[in-house]
């Protein structure tokens, strides 16, 4: 016992004598002098990180991404939530994704990811939407500066692009960015201090986003197309038809974007222009609400949707604005805000007839038509006709769009009103067909407003002949589609291959085996 209280003693002298500040300064294994020391020790000082119980920091430890959120979160000043696992970083982990720093499926919720190592792609969208939300980068020259760019999932272009456009990364001597690689705790603290440097200078250099107060008015298309606004303007519904200004039954064909919040990339103008070239008059905008889309940061996504809106407008496109719902299985739960949301975007698009409203895309769990999803609509409708006379609205119904029949049977009330229907030819067949026959012969309209040639799940397959057979079904009757999705996911519904630049003109070989079939059916 003495003999520790004189080596006590003896410490406190030398540390006093050495001029240290806390205990935390000094951990063990952090080399002085050592590339890293300065942020290690400058974070523990600030109590943004800790070490381990043996006095260890460990350095070259991959760091697991419950580590890097938590020091990323305590980093950003967020003080941590309601967690649903009993996992110690769980209330930072809450925080993070209700932030939509990242979305479900990346750390989902249930926590097998939360002790894994975070890949760096991950890694650096979370700190830069955590730390410097606001930063761009610009494609083509931030891309030329990373050798493994191809490797990069387009989830991550936008943050890791804007990462080294502000510096918070520097490539390693070969340029490479190893994106699905781990890191080192040491290497994260360098990351995030740099981060934080950045944010406290107001986040320069960089692009600074845009404050979001655009002129009201669209832009005018810059080409036309055939099939376009331009040729067809005002849309109408006559029966079980969709027409053109002068009456004549018109289809629009086009792709559905991915989640907005997720695949934003490919609703710029050039990928817009990409699919118009092909051949396609409409695009629509997948805008989740729940997942981390709308509902999370609703400012955001807003901007997103009017910039991808405006881009296909822009090309002569009909767009379609979908208020994504789908794991909010009960679109009722959040009219308010859908009333506010349509009300405004109405407003602002009320002057042109590019647009069209998709108000819920897919309710489904325990609700019913009746009682859930034709109240939600009718007061949406009524909202975005108190804006908008006459633009075409889209309702979805129970079981993911599958259920037009109950709709027909109590219908919404209102001119301009189309039922969605959505299919996956890998799962659904002549039923749905069957349904969409009965429901037209009542005198109400359908819009195929997404399908996909993989399974319900928008993976396996792909089912090309049961995609052939359906378009074949539509076409003939005049019904507009739009396929899921324009991304590069690894999934078979992607029409996109992983790893395509939305900056670039699209050949063949940028588009995947859906891509290719669902391009060539676009002009039919
Ligand atoms: C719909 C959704 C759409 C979903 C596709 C494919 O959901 F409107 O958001 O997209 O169809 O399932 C998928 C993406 C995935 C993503 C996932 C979750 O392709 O990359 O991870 O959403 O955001 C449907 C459609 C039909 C049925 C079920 C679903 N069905 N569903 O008939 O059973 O459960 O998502």
């Amino acid at each position: 016992m003495k003999r520790y209280n004189i080596l006590f003693a003896f410490s406190l002298c030398l540390c006093l004598l050495l001029g240290c500040t806390t205990a935390n300064a000094a951990f063990s294994d952090v080399e002085p002098g050592s590339w890293y020391e300065s942020a290690v020790t400058q974070m523990a000082e600030k109590q943004l990180l800790t070490g381990y119980a043996d006095g260890s920091f460990r350095p070259n430890q991959t760091i697991s991404a419950a580590e890097f959120v938590a020091i990323t979160a305590r980093t950003a000043g967020t003080t941590p939530g309601q967690g649903q696992s009993g996992h110690w970083a769980a209330g930072y982990l809450q925080r993070a994704l209700e932030a939509g720093w990242y979305d479900w499926d990346e750390l989902p919720p249930t926590g097998e990811g939360y002790d894994q190592p975070i890949p760096r792609q991950l890694a650096v969208k979370i700190l830069m939407k955590a730390l410097l939300p606001s930063v761009r980068g610009d494609y083509n020259s931030e891309s030329a500066k990373i050798s493994d760019f191809s490797q990069l999932n387009g989830r991550y272009y936008e943050a890791v692009l804007a990462a080294y456009a502000c510096g918070v990364v520097q490539g390693d001597a070969s340029g490479a960015f190893r994106p699905t690689s781990g890191l080192s705790r040491a290497e994260a603290c360098i990351l995030i201090q740099r981060a934080e440097k950045l944010a406290g200078e107001g986040g320069n250099p960089g692009t600074p986003e845009q404050p979001s107060q655009p002129d009201p008015k669209p832009p005018e298309p810059v080409t036309s197309i055939r099939g376009g606004v331009s040729e067809n303007g005002w849309l109408q519904v006559k029966g079980a038809q969709l027409c053109n200004q002068a009456g004549q039954p018109v289809a629009l064909r086009g792709m559905s974007s991915h989640g907005l919040h997720w695949f934003g990339q490919f609703t710029n103008a050039q990928s817009i222009q990409n699919t118009a070239r092909a051949g396609a008059n409409v695009f629509r905008i997948a805008m989740y609400t729940g997942e981390g889309g709308y509902l999370s940061q609703p400012e955001q996504v807003k901007r997103q949707l009017i910039a991808a809106a405006d881009a296909a407008i822009a090309q002569d496109m009909y767009v379609i604005l979908d208020w994504h719902i789908l794991s909010d299985g009960d679109p009722s739960a959040h009219t308010q805000e859908a009333v506010a949301f349509f009300t405004e975007l109405a407003q602002r698009y009320k002057d042109s007839p590019a647009v069209l409203y998709e108000i819920c895309n897919e309710p489904n769990g325990g609700i019913s038509w009746s009682g859930n999803v034709k109240p939600y609509a009718q007061q949406v409708v009524n909202a975005i006709r108190a804006q908008s006379p006459q633009g075409v609205i889209l309702i979805g119904s129970p079981t993911w769009s599958q259920d037009i029949h109950q709709a027909a049977a109590d219908p919404v009330v209102g001119e301009n009103l189309m039922y969605t229907l959505h299919f996956y030819a890998g799962t659904h067949g002549q039923d749905l067909r069957d349904r969409i026959d009965a429901v037209r012969a009542q005198g109400f309209a359908v819009f195929v407003s997404e399908w996909g040639t993989s399974r319900a799940d928008g993976n396996g397959g792909v089912f090309l002949t049961e995609s052939a057979q359906w378009l074949d079904f539509l076409d003939q009757r005049g019904i507009s589609w739009c396929n899921w999705s324009l991304c590069d996911k690894n999934e078979t519904s992607a029409a996109l291959r992983p790893g395509t630049n939305p900056n670039a003109q699209w050949g063949p070989e940028s588009l995947t085996e859906s891509g290719q079939f669902v391009f060539s059916r676009f002009g039919k």
